[in-house]
């Protein structure tokens, strides 16, 4: 066969540079019928202060310790830490079962004190306050630590185990794979192509527009090229910017706003309170040269197509390469198409 241009609808794998992975496409596929498995959806309605919640303001938490009564973001130590900072060094000698001691600390942040709202639904001025606090505990915790995680599991489908919407702060000692693999990746591309990767990446996809789902003067948001799961985006500035700490107010001002416009796609896309992981990938805080980097957020969400019909990573996904139906071009325009306000206020907030 000879090659020609790619042909749009036709079984496809496209290239992830971030990751060095394929994913394969498979658009004439999107029409399958489906009788698997359907979440049930839990719209509770939340209070916006539970007294039994171990999150809220002036509550106890499992461990004990009382929470202030704060407003705004809340940061503190998390009772049952993945990772402790004053584990001593060690390691096994076996080439067969390698292992080493690790140290970190971890945290948890309430977004704010209100138990009953999400991302979408705060101020885009409470959503500045919490980039501030992101960016603080990027500081802060960076002057020790080599890498700095910051995160949010949202939903029960997702694993998350406590309503109050929250985030995760992990920091280590170690690059974790994810993040040790973007770093040689993006520094392969810069080494061979002299150009940041994500930087020209988000540049051209501004400039194509059919992945663009929510943009503003420094911030542009796409369904990946090379995304795999249906309504995964990536979050980017357009300037250059190695970590959050990086950037000017008016930048965390614009990313407030379009955190909350992504968050309220998400939500209004299935008519719910759009279960996702998000996390922010910046440099890596340990000394180096780090100008590879460019700072970006990925969100994963796992609904596919409705609240309570989820993708399973699975078959061919586990055993050889993850696979999507619907196109990263669709997934974009059905989130580009919705009503910007939050179909639960009727009034964008
Ligand atoms: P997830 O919802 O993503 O599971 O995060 C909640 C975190 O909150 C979890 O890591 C911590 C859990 O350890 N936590 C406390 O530190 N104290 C508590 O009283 C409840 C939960
Ligand atoms: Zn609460």
């Amino acid at each position: 066969m000879t090659q020609g241009e790619l042909i749009a609808d036709a079984p496809q794998r496209r290239f992830n540079p971030l990751k060095g992975e394929w994913v394969l496409v498979s658009p004439h596929r999107s029409k399958r019928p489906w009788q698997g498995r359907t979440e049930t959806q839990e719209d509770t309605e939340r209070p916006a202060y539970d007294p039994q919640c171990y999150l809220c303001a002036g509550n106890a938490r499992s461990s004990g310790a009382t929470n202030p009564n704060y407003s705004g973001p809340f940061v503190f130590d998390n009772d049952f830490p993945a990772l402790l900072s004053d584990t001593q060094e060690g390691k096994t000698r076996h080439p067969l079962f390698r292992a080493e001691n690790v140290q970190g600390t971890a945290r948890v942040m309430c977004y704010s004190e209100r138990h009953d709202l999400t991302l979408p639904e705060l101020s885009q001025t409470d959503i500045r306050a919490v980039v501030d606090v992101w960016a603080e505990q990027i500081v802060e915790l960076g002057a020790y630590w080599h890498w700095v995680a910051v995160f949010e599991n949202k939903g029960e489908l997702m694993g998350c185990s406590q309503p109050h919407p929250h985030g995760q702060i992990w920091a280590s000692n170690f690059i974790p794979n994810e993040v040790a693999t973007e770093d040689a990746r993006q520094k392969e591309w810069l080494e061979s192509n002299g150009r940041v990767l994500l930087v020209d990446y988000a540049a051209e996809e501004a400039k194509r527009g059919d992945r663009t789902v929510v943009e503003n003067d420094d911030w542009i948001v796409v369904v990946p090229w090379w995304a795999t799961w249906p309504f995964e985006t990536l979050m980017l500035p357009r300037r250059h910017v190695l970590r959050l700490p990086d950037l000017t107010e008016a930048e965390r001002t614009s990313l407030a706003e379009i955190l909350k416009r992504l968050t309220i796609a998400y939500d209004n896309l299935f008519l719910t309170e759009f279960p996702y992981t998000m996390g922010w990938h910046g440099a890596p805080t340990k000394a180096g040269d780090h100008g590879h980097w460019q700072l970006h957020a990925h969100f994963y969400p796992p609904l596919l197509r409705s609240a309570t019909v989820r993708k399973f990573m699975v078959g061919f996904e586990m055993l050889a390469e993850a696979q999507r139906d619907l196109t990263p071009e669709s997934a974009a325009a059905r989130l580009r198409d919705l009503p910007g306000v939050h179909y639960k206020s009727g009034s964008g907030g």
